[in-house]
């Protein structure tokens, strides 16, 4: 199922864990800062929603979505980091720029998650339009943020 047939912030609440005592790396890309900024807030707010303590979300911000995977394994290997949610959003040009980015940072944090044994999630939007993002951002199909930061929780169930 695409996420334009399915609101991503409607999730299934079964088998939640606690996350009360749990640290949460939010990095977060500045371009298309509009954008990311909105799904950092739905990430965030869903964190919280579930019991996470404000100060044990530690959010920081990286240039682009292509430093997402650096940053990434600087908190991974933190032993104080329980999961790292990488926020971007990469629109299609003119030029194949973003099938390379995208490419690189989903290989780049699958990369982390393994070696570190923690949960990293893609929370990156990948719309071929600025609309399309948005719609994914806290509009019409809800938002990313929120998809990535349930997952998040979701997969502490693992570590
Ligand atoms: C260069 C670039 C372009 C063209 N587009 C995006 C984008 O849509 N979203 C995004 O997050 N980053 C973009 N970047 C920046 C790259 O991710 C990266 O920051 C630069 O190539 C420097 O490594």
């Amino acid at each position: 199922m695409s996420s334009a047939h399915k609101n991503l912030s409607v999730y299934n609440t079964k088998d939640i864990p606690d996350v009360s005592e749990k640290r949460f790396a939010l990095i977060v890309a500045e371009w298309n800062e509009e954008v990311t900024e909105a799904l950092a807030q739905g990430a965030f707010d869903t964190l919280v929603k579930h019991g996470v303590k404000e100060e044990n979300i530690l959010k920081t911000y990286v240039p682009g979505s292509y430093e997402l995977s650096f940053a990434s394994q600087v908190f991974a290997q933190r032993e104080d980091i329980d999961a790292v949610i990488a926020i971007g959003c990469v629109i299609q040009g003119e030029t194949k720029h973003n099938d390379y980015i995208n490419h690189a940072v989903a290989q780049g944090l699958t990369t982390v998650s393994l070696k570190y044994n923690k949960p990293v999630i893609f929370g990156v939007l990948t719309p071929n339009t600025q609309q399309q993002a948005l719609d994914r951002a806290g509009g019409i199909h809800g938002n990313k943020g929120d998809e990535a930061a349930i997952t998040a929780i979701k997969m502490l169930r693992w570590s």
